[in-house]
């Protein structure tokens, strides 16, 4: 299908237009945002510095450059903006986070309430706020997010502490056991501080960030204390914090709390010994449970809990942009994402499993559909290292994988309404049905704060180079080395259609590559790994032309398609990416349902899952009256349609088609996005489909 197949946008799919104040990013949204912060006494600043470049490999769009215009993530990001926020603090306040920092600022009584990981929550929130109010200038929820970020900086003590849950419980304890969160929760304030700064200019997040950033870089260090967090997160905001700020000293120690990794903690760094390295219960679990078990440059295989996980190879990977030098690392680093990305990650982009009983890794190719834990927050921890592999690298690979999680693993775990949440999602379920928030509110805040992300997750650039990774409405407006400003502004209804049309502005007529992402999924090839294929199945060429020239559409080696050439003021690309129904099969090697009686996974009958673009797709019970969904047969020749209705689960396309029931009568088959499934009523669902009779009927569920 070409570009003249993509459906007409109506009023309620364009942000720009239903959004009261939205015209434009630097006219319309920032200035109101602005305005509401002179009213509050803020400093106001016209355009945030660029933050350090990095020494290796790609820059970073920022989302700041880039505007969402309706469209499959624009409606998203309506829905963040009118509901999904607000929703969030709500529930935080009822949960008495706020109330926490009150208390700690000394301006309320009452005992403190939560875990040692109750802040995290609330920064993430307002970390996702900034992000969202970049998008939507909205006055009252400007001031009310700074309302609330005025509460937080309150309760920062004299010498730069500032986690409540210590503040209140016991301040001569605040490092004493380093399982609990306290770094966690400073990476999540940093990373919020950083995103304050640069939507209000207002410095006064920033500050308090590196008045904290200072109180943990005295106690922890070379010649002071040596220990790590139990829980990853600070090392890679610790970088974010480097680059918005210019001390080197975060950056040093983030490297510092990577490579004590795999060391016995204590006041004096111990050599790692191997034979401490046991897998089980007990303290050696645990570290190994947050990746604690070998120095990181000794890390091949991924173990442990995935959203640990995910943030530490974040970071190690940033540690590899922005170090000098970092032996080991990168080493490490492919291994992990060979091991992870063949062996170890679900089909939807989910990491972890409940095999070990806990929310981490499980054995290679031990993917069990049932005991899938794939967690939200760690397809969120994911999606992050896979961008910042392919900030490094500038291969597609890692942009297949990032998108497979956004539009599958994440969004499972977010209601299309915008206030419903799953924390684990498994690939085959009895029922479901998401709930209006967690006490453990990990997940929903990590939605809070992935979604208006988007923007900044589509485009990378390079010396003279612009690569477009996300097909998605909207403009983005990205400054090159030789001083030209190019403008390149994209119609698509992605992910329903494969259509794409980019109007390329230079602000003067100039050469540069323009590289566009062919994803794999387009090339016969559902991930960049053997764990899951087409089968013998063709894929249809993908058509390219510019300014009306058939151009050849094939990728070099890192899956780009370069145009390099010189680009002037309305230049006209339209790809053109074929999307049929695909069967997806899995590695023969994957073990995908327990075993009986203690024994070990087995494969269990063979299935199919079906995929169209980059989405998982799955069958609900609800549209398949007096028919169990993990009983139905699917067989190989049986047409499928696409079909997109505007109406349904928020304007999906669903996959029709004809399978065959438990006594081998005809049944209608629907399938509908994984991610949009339990959003109706609460009913079994299953992502992997019976390809064949089997011995009986399907594996029992867990309830
Ligand atoms: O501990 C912080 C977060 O809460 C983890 O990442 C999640 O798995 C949940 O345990
Ligand atoms: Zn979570």
């Amino acid at each position: 299908m070409n570009i003249e197949g993509i459906r007409p946008r109506r009023p309620d799919q364009l942000l720009a237009l239903t959004m009261k104040m939205t015209i434009n990013r630097k006219a319309g949204a920032v200035a109101v945002v602005v305005s509401a912060l002179t009213a509050l006494g803020g400093v106001n600043r016209a355009e945030a510095s660029p933050p350090l470049p990095p020494l290796r490999g790609l820059e970073e769009v920022d989302h700041s450059k880039v505007t969402v215009r309706g469209g499959f993530w624009g409606k998203r990001l309506k829905t963040h903006l009118d509901l999904t926020i607000d929703h969030s603090l709500n529930m935080l306040e009822n949960d008495g986070h706020m109330a926490n920092f009150d208390r700690a600022a000394g301006v309320a009584d009452g005992e403190c309430t939560g875990h040692a990981a109750f802040d995290s929550d609330l920064h993430k929130v307002l970390e996702g706020a900034m992000y969202t109010l970049a998008y939507g200038g909205d006055e009252r929820l400007m001031k009310r997010v700074d309302g609330v970020l005025d509460r937080v900086l309150a309760a920062q003590q004299e010498d730069g502490f500032l986690i409540a849950f210590y503040i209140l419980k016991d301040q001569d304890k605040r490092w004493d056991n380093m399982a609990m969160h306290q770094t966690y929760n400073a990476g999540h304030f940093f990373e919020m501080a950083v995103e304050h700064e640069k939507l209000t200019g207002d410095p006064k997040a920033l500050d308090a960030s590196k008045r904290f950033a200072d109180n943990i870089d005295r106690v922890f260090g070379p010649g002071k204390r040596y220990d790590v967090d139990g829980h990853q997160e600070v090392e890679l905001a610790l970088i974010k914090l480097y680059r918005a700020t210019g001390e080197r000293r975060y950056l040093d120690l983030a490297r510092f709390f990577l490579d004590e990794r795999g060391h016995l903690h204590g006041t004096a760094r111990k050599p790692f010994d191997p034979a401490t390295e046991v897998k089980g219960k007990g303290p050696m679990g645990q570290r190994l449970a947050r990746q604690d078990h070998k120095p990181v440059v000794e890390q091949f295989e991924a173990v442990g809990h995935a959203v640990r996980a995910g943030y530490m190879y974040a970071a190690m990977t940033d540690v590899v942009r922005f170090t000098e030098e970092a032996p080991g690392y990168e080493n490490a680093l492919d291994h992990l994402w060979e091991d992870v990305v063949g062996r170890k990650m679900y089909i939807t982009g989910g990491l972890g499993t409940q095999q070990y009983g806990f929310e981490g890794f499980g054995d290679p190719y031990v993917l069990i559909h049932d005991g899938a834990y794939a967690e939200t927050c760690a397809a969120v921890a994911h999606a992050l290292w896979q961008y910042r592999m392919n900030l490094l690298k500038g291969d597609t690979k890692y942009i297949d994988v990032m998108e497979l999680a956004l539009h599958n693993g994440v969004l499972a775990g977010f209601s299309i309404a915008g206030n419903g949440y799953f924390y684990e999602n498994r690939l085959v379920k009895n029922k479901g049905q998401r709930g209006p928030w967690k006490g453990l509110s990990c997940c929903p805040t990590n939605i809070a704060r992935i979604i208006p992300q988007i923007g900044g997750l589509a485009y990378a650039r390079g010396k003279e180079q612009i690569l477009v990774n996300l097909y998605l409405a909207g403009e983005a407006t990205i400054k090159m080395d030789s001083g030209v400003t190019v403008k390149l502004s994209q119609e698509t209804d992605y992910p329903w259609d494969g259509g794409v049309q980019l109007i390329v502005t230079p602000d003067r007529a100039a050469r540069f590559d323009l590289q566009l992402r062919i994803p794999g999924w387009a090339q016969g090839r559902p991930v960049p790994s053997d764990l899951y294929n087409y089968g013998q199945a063709k894929v249809p060429p993908v058509g390219l032309k510019v300014n009306g020239q058939a151009t050849d559409a094939t990728p070099q080696a890192d899956g780009y398609v370069h145009l390099n050439r010189e680009w002037k003021a309305g230049d006209v690309i339209r790809l053109d990416l074929p999307m049929p129904v695909q069967r997806v099969y899995s590695n023969e090697k994957l073990m995908t349902e327990y075993g009986k009686g203690g024994q070990p996974p087995v494969r269990g009958r063979e299935r199919v899952t079906l995929m169209r673009g980059p989405i998982v797709y799955c069958l609900e019970e609800q549209d398949h009256p007096g028919e169990k969904v993990a009983d139905l047969i699917l067989t190989p020749d049986a047409p499928l349609k696409a079909e997109f209705r505007p109406e349904f689960l928020g304007g999906v396309t669903v996959l029709t088609g004809e399978a065959l029931g438990t006594t081998g009568n005809r049944v209608s088959l629907t399938a509908v996005p994984y991610y949009a499934w339990a959003n109706r009523i609460s009913n079994p669902m299953t992502v992997w489909i019976n390809t064949e009779p089997g011995p009986g009927p399907g594996p029992a569920l867990k309830p």
